[in-house]
């Protein structure tokens, strides 16, 4: 073992009440909003095929003309009562918003900079009225912070010299005042989403992230942190130099998952997040971005993939820069949504289903269980099919030990019959073929029962 003052600060899964509701949710909406959603990708009318959110970055735009973006934000669309509406529709349990992006601008009147929303024409706490929207909506609610900002002149990419050292401890006494001020202002925040912290001068800072990480504990009980803020003594992120986990669950699937069978993810929490577009996460306004969009049912594959592995799964939406939805991402929310209604049961309070071997035609999972360590689970399991076979007949290769009870599809419950071969198979009801995942729930039994 490496001795490590800042590695991971325990070697088991978290297990109070507010570990397991966040476990439990599942399925989350991600929020990025900005003022990149403003020229949504085009700059000077050059579009530039790359995230929204990169755009000042990417078109090379002065901190001056940027922030001039400001007096834009101007809210005439901006209705968090219907965002909230809409996630809670589509079945997300919890919310996760951009406070600050790379940017700098921060979607709260911040006393620390004058880069916020107090300098827009409305002066509006935007980000108070989302959270309480998702609140009264039943979601509960995490706020995103990107460390790297393009804005404050103390940030550094990498510490070369004692003046780079002074201006970014600087920095970080900016953003620890930054984000005590956030949980002071907004207590009944769950959890802190780190991102941004992947420069060698964040690295070179192990200290602080263990520090603000237990800082923010102090001011929230229970909060919980995601494993991209940390850093150990020797510059290591997620995962300490001795493999351990930090923070309290991993969150390094960006816009991938892991291999279908890879169950050695499932022995620590994550979370994945996706795009809905070809790789912007704020509103991009292009052909481009339209061209790699998802559909409602590759979203949920993603999600039953997810929680198949005992993942959570992040989904992104980018507001337009007037605030208001775009109804191609409302349209998606209410198709997942919909399926969401009848087929949440095999997502919320789900997880892996121990002793099922990944399929093929889809996921295994079961509901999460009070003892984690059952080695086979038995009682209902769910099937989610997303690739039919062309035959129509499934085959289940069930656990050792286990015998098939009955099998329903949970769009009309109906039972569904199945013939028992040299491995189980079940003939799919003609409700399956929808264009969206089926999902069966499978009776078991002790064999020989
Ligand atoms: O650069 C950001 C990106 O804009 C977006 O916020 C994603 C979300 O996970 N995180 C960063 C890239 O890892």
């Amino acid at each position: 073992m490496i001795p490590l003052t800042y590695g991971a600060t325990s070697a088991d899964r978290r297990q109070d009440p507010t570990m397991r509701a966040f476990r439990a949710d599942r399925f989350g909406q991600f929020v990025h909003w900005g003022l990149y959603a403003i020229p949504a990708g085009t700059w000077q009318g050059r579009t530039i095929e790359f995230a929204a959110e990169f755009l000042m970055h990417s078109a090379h735009v002065s901190r001056e003309d940027w922030a001039a973006l400001a007096a834009d934000f101007t809210l005439d669309g901006f209705d968090p009562a219907e965002w909230a509406r809409t996630a809670r529709r589509m079945g997300a349990r919890y919310v996760t918003v951009t406070t600050k992006h790379h940017d700098g601008f921060c979607l709260w009147p911040s006393a620390y900079s004058d880069f916020t929303v107090a300098a827009t024409p409305s002066g509006r706490d935007v980000l108070g009225e989302i959270l309480d929207a998702y609140r009264a909506e039943g979601l509960a609610t995490h706020l995103y912070y990107s460390v790297l900002d393009w804005h404050h002149p103390d940030w550094r990419y990498a510490i070369e010299s004692d003046d780079d050292r002074i201006a970014f401890d600087r920095y970080l006494d900016f953003a620890t005042n930054q984000l005590l001020e956030l949980a002071e202002r907004y207590p009944q925040t769950r959890g802190f989403w780190f991102d941004g912290t992947w420069d060698e001068s964040v690295k070179a800072n192990g200290r602080w992230t263990h520090e603000i990480e237990q800082l923010l504990k102090e001011r929230i009980p229970g909060a919980i942190v995601n494993s991209r803020l940390r850093a150990d003594d020797r510059g290591a992120r997620h995962f300490d130099s001795n493999g351990a986990l930090m923070g309290d669950y991993e969150s390094g699937y960006e816009r991938r998952l892991p291999a279908p069978w890879d169950r050695s993810v499932s022995v620590y929490d994550w979370e994945a997040c996706a795009t809905l577009t070809q790789a912007s996460w704020g509103f991009h306004d292009s052909a481009w971005a339209e061209r790699g969009r998802k559909t409602p049912a590759q979203m949920v594959e993603q999600l039953a993939h997810t929680v198949s592995l005992g993942g959570n799964l992040l989904l992104n939406f980018g507001p337009r820069g007037d605030g208001s939805l775009a109804p191609v991402e409302t349209a998606l929310a209410d198709a997942v949504g919909a399926w969401m209604a009848v087929n949440g049961a095999a997502v919320h309070d789900s997880g892996p289903a121990p002793g099922w071997d990944y399929p093929g035609w889809g996921f295994y999972t079961a509901p999460l269980q009070a003892d984690a360590s059952a080695e086979v689970s038995d009682g209902v399991v769910h099937a989610i099919v997303t690739r039919i076979p062309v035959s129509g007949i499934l085959t289940i290769a069930l656990p050792p030990g286990l015998a098939l009870r009955a099998v329903r599809a949970l769009v009309d419950g109906a039972e569904t019959p199945f013939t028992v071969l040299d491995a189980h198979t079940v003939q799919l009801p003609a409700s399956a073929f929808t264009g969206m995942p089926t999902v069966l729930a499978l009776e078991t039994v002790p064999a020989g029962q």
